[in-house]
């Protein structure tokens, strides 16, 4: 059986034949849920339906490992199977087949067939606050695969990551837990989330450095080039050495602008700068490319026909018209073909700017909690001061919606003693804009990809101690932007943490249903944006 909803939010009823039903990320139809033969983001039902039966198996999986840790191999299952199903991630029917193929095979296997594997709809069919519930957990843990996934790229793991899998996944099978359960398994989500954030970024400091403020053009040389974009640093590390002496330039795009920022990829002469905005302007921006473009992670779109033949996927990225580059069994990659290809394609005759969303040339990034907590004295001074009022965090991801130019209003009306930290793809709204300095600071620091939110937790950490406060009393605001499931497990890390007045926008979750909403608001405070100049007005108790 299939659903469509009866529109309203979170009710689920039996549908048509083959409709999808899908609500997991904001884009949703409806604000209610992408039902019918394909999703706002261009996903087929029959993907999605895959992708159910993908999820049912995982879920299956874990009730047999009954809390135990999952083995090497289960581990990978689990990891690519939930990282596979993200929005914006992987298109193919093939892919996702041959994801639920090795699943079940495992599943098989671990199971001697004694039941048939958990199906979606037994979710879909719960009452409406236990799903909506054990919703933010499936998709808080689709999160976690996915910097689980980019630690075990660079070799490391966590025992109490890998175990949480199948415990979180149990979880949503168990017809018995009742909502506190669930929102105790949603708050271990956040904290699973905090601690492979945690992982992640040792990963990246041990083996790139720590970053440093780097200025990034948006200019691109004439000549060969390719565009990497997604958030995977080894991916970019191997393209880096592949390219060496090639004739062949190298140009972040999306989530990768933060690569500049770390020496051992910053010195890689042919990584020149970053080439375009946000993801969801890639049908834009890659029309007549004349250079070919590499996905390592979402966010990718269904490709326009005018620049289908130069995108390229690898991992768990992937799409029918698509070239694919698979990882060889020792982890390498072989990007010859994506090289030829830019040889061929030529480049640009001459340099040629793409600038950014507000036509600035260049954008700055790099502030990493070493970075920030290097001038933390000149920070704590000037709040101290006054001289910083208040400090934001203006992050998370950007999307197509109108109502997300709030939060370019929201960064250009910030007063002029405020500082506004940011991470994530939602920066390119507003990351060229020149607001000048604060004590040498710039307004504006970029603290890198949407797991760098582990920097924003570390410097909120550091300052509450420095004014021996909690993090709640701290002149700290955060307005952040959701998209997708990543989101959804940094949101779950900082509720976990206990941090308050968040303000979430563009529009709130459609599978959080009214009682649940009516939780968060009552026990975090959290809060949807209203407009730029209300909550400016409210946060920092200006007059009207
Ligand atoms: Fe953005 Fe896409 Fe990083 Fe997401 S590029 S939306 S939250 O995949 O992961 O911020
Ligand atoms: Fe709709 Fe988002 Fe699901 Fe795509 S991922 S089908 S846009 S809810």
């Amino acid at each position: 059986m299939s659903q469509t909803t009866d529109g309203k939010a979170g009710v689920v009823t039996a549908g048509t034949d083959d409709a999808m039903f899908c609500y997991q990320c904001e884009q949703v139809a409806g604000n209610t849920a992408c039902t019918g033969s394909a999703g706002v983001c261009g996903k087929s039902s029959v993907v999605a339906r895959l992708q159910d039966r993908l999820t049912g198996a995982l879920i299956g999986l874990a009730q047999g490992l009954k809390n135990e840790a999952p083995c090497d191999h289960a581990t990978r299952i689990f990891v690519d199977g939930l990282f596979i199903t993200g929005t914006n991630v992987n298109f193919s029917e093939a892919a996702i087949q041959a994801q639920l193929d090795a699943t079940m095979k495992l599943y098989t296997h671990q199971r001697q067939q004694d039941s048939r594997p958990y199906t979606m709809e037994a979710l879909w069919n719960e009452q409406e606050d236990i799903r909506s519930l054990k919703t933010l957990v499936l998709l808080g843990v689709r999160g976690i695969a996915a910097y689980a996934h980019h630690a075990a790229a660079l070799g490391r793991h966590d025992a109490s990551v890998d175990r949480f899998f199948s415990q979180a996944l149990a979880g949503i099978a168990d017809a018995s837990s009742t909502s506190a359960d669930l929102l105790e398994l949603a708050m271990q989500t956040g904290q699973i989330n905090l601690k492979v954030m945690e992982l992640l970024d040792t990963a990246h400091n041990d083996s790139y450095s720590a970053p440093q403020p780097t200025v990034v053009s948006q200019s691109v040389e004439a000549g060969p080039f390719i565009v990497i974009s997604g958030h995977d640093l080894h991916d970019l590390k191997m393209l880096l050495e592949q390219t060496v002496g090639r004739g062949v330039n190298v140009y972040t795009h999306g989530e990768m602008l933060p690569a500049h920022a770390y020496p051992e990829l910053n010195r890689f002469g042919q990584l020149k700068g970053n080439f375009g905005t946000a993801w969801q302007n890639q049908r834009q921006e890659f029309a007549h490319l004349p250079a070919p473009v590499l996905f390592t992670t979402n966010c990718l779109m269904p490709p326009a026909a005018n620049y289908a033949d130069r995108v390229y996927t690898t991992s768990v990225v992937g799409h029918a018209d698509l070239i694919h580059i698979p990882t060889q069994v020792d982890g390498s990659k072989d990007f010859s073909a994506l090289i030829a290809r830019a040889k061929e394609l030529g480049g640009y005759a001459t340099d040629t700017l793409v600038p950014g969303t507000n036509g600035g040339t260049t954008v700055l990034t790099g502030f990493g909690h070493a970075a920030v907590l290097a001038q933390a004295d000149t920070v704590i001074a000037a709040v101290k001061s006054g001289a910083i009022r208040h400090l934001f965090l203006v992050g998370g991801c950007d999307g197509a919606k109108p109502g997300r130019n709030y939060f370019t209003r929201f960064v250009e009306q910030a007063p002029a003693d405020t500082v506004i930290l940011t991470l994530a793809c939602g920066k390119f709204r507003f990351n060229d804009l020149d607001l000048g300095t604060i004590g040498g600071l710039p307004r504006i620091m970029d603290m890198g990809q949407c797991n760098d939110a582990y920097s924003a937790i570390k410097v909120a950490a550091a300052l509450a101690e420095a004014f021996g406060c909690g993090i709640n009393d701290l002149p700290l605001t955060l307005v952040l932007s959701w998209y997708e499931q990543k989101a959804v497990a940094i949101l779950l890390t900082l509720l976990s943490l206990g941090v308050k007045n968040i303000l979430l926008g563009p529009s709130l979750p459609a599978f959080v249903s009214p009682a649940i909403l009516k939780v968060l608001v009552e026990n975090f405070s959290l809060a949807p944006i209203t407009t730029p100049e209300e909550d400016l007005r409210r946060i920092l108790g200006l007059a009207r």
